[in-house]
């Protein structure tokens, strides 16, 4: 695989931007690549949540993380799990429904987890990946491991009563957790302001006794900023919700056209781009040079290219694998389907 480049930003700067960029860009065009999965028929299941526009939620509460937390997504969180370390080729693997994917190929885009890089897993379920950080934040407690738990979701699961419940029992209890919150706009096909009378998310968490803050997501400098205060606050005890104002590029899922927005909305939506706005800073603050930036762009590209052509060549999990991970290794693994189709044949 592609070895990607890092700016050379010399002794004096200690700018945490180029690194934030070059994360972004590799979510940006990863995300890119798996659009082009799904148009080649080479994804696993009928869905795809693309997370472009959000990179910044994804780069900055990250890059605020220590390596021992763990998080869990939500059915968008590509991003996140590249962010916090990921391989982009076992996950992209992961995403094609084959055997050298982070769960074997039998958790597709929406339910990758991987314990080893504190992924605890993403969840299809709006809201559902939410009260098992208020566990984790539990369980890092009790054993002084020093970790915070993130749940990362987006402005749809704050009409989710799980999310209270997990808010009050965090507060209640002063436990190490964050609640990161990717206001996109839109549920589905409908914006948020049609949904929500307050869209004030974080004055919500307020009132449930935590530390609340809401940031523009354009920015990955003040998401990275934010991240930071409240991961210090978490990490002490002081449980923190983050909503991170940022716009989906494109339709919900990737057959979502999504009719429901007028063009000039989806252009200016499209205007506020956390990537090429870290890119126009770098330039504008002389902490990188254009040549270097489509250096490192192309590097990206190369290792994103090398991710699909990984994935497409890559094998499906054998047919007796289906139960393997799934149910408990001490139990009897169930019939295999097609052998017991078989067997019901054979008996006819
Ligand atoms: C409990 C539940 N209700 C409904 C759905 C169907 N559904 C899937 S994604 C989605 C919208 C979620 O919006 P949001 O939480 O804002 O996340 P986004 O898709 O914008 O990233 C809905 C309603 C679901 N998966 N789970």
């Amino acid at each position: 695989m592609t070895k990607t480049r890092t700016i050379d930003r010399g002794a004096a700067s200690n700018s945490a931007l180029p690194e934030l960029y070059r994360t972004m860009r590799r979510i940006r065009t990863f995300e890119e690549r798996v659009g082009e999965l799904f148009v080649r028929g080479q994804s696993a299941g009928s869905m795809l949540h693309l997370s472009i526009g959000e990179e910044a939620a994804a780069a900055g509460v990250a890059a605020a993380m220590h390596p021992e937390d763990t998080f869990t997504t939500h059915h968008r969180g590509h991003g996140i799990f590249l962010a916090r370390g990921a391989e982009p080729a076992r996950m992209m693997a992961e995403i094609g429904g084959k055997e050298a994917g982070y769960c074997h190929g039998k958790g597709g885009s929406m339910h990758i987890a991987d314990m080893g890089l504190g992924h605890l897993g993403a969840n299809a379920i709006v809201g559902g990946g939410i009260p098992a950080v208020v566990g984790a934040g539990l369980s890092a407690r009790h054993h002084k491991s020093g970790a915070i738990s993130v749940a990362f979701f987006g402005d749809g699961a704050t009409g989710q009563g799980v999310l209270y419940e997990s808010m009050n029992m965090a507060a209640l209890w002063g436990l190490p957790v964050l609640f990161v919150c990717i206001n996109n706009q839109y549920g589905m096909g409908t914006r948020i302001d049609q949904a929500t009378a307050n869209t004030a998310l974080h004055e919500r968490a307020v009132a449930f006794g935590l530390a609340g803050l809401s940031v523009d997501g354009i920015d990955v400098e003040a998401v990275a900023a934010a991240a930071r205060t409240l991961v210090d606050g978490a990490r002490a005890g002081r449980p923190g919700f983050l909503a991170v104002s940022c716009y989906r590029f494109y339709g919900h899922a990737r057959k979502d056209k999504s009719p429901y927005r007028a063009a000039e909305e989806e252009e200016a939506g499209r205007l506020r781009d956390p990537v090429a706005h870290a890119r126009a800073r770098l330039l504008d603050s002389g902490l990188a040079a254009e040549p270097e930036l489509d250096a490192l762009d192309a590097d990206v590209a190369a290792e994103m290219d090398a991710t699909i052509d990984f994935t497409i060549a890559a094998t499906e999990p054998p047919l007796a694998s289906m139960f393997r991970d799934v149910y408990d290794p001490g139990e009897p693994e169930p019939e295999p389907v097609r052998t017991r189709i078989d067997r019901v044949l054979a008996r006819e």
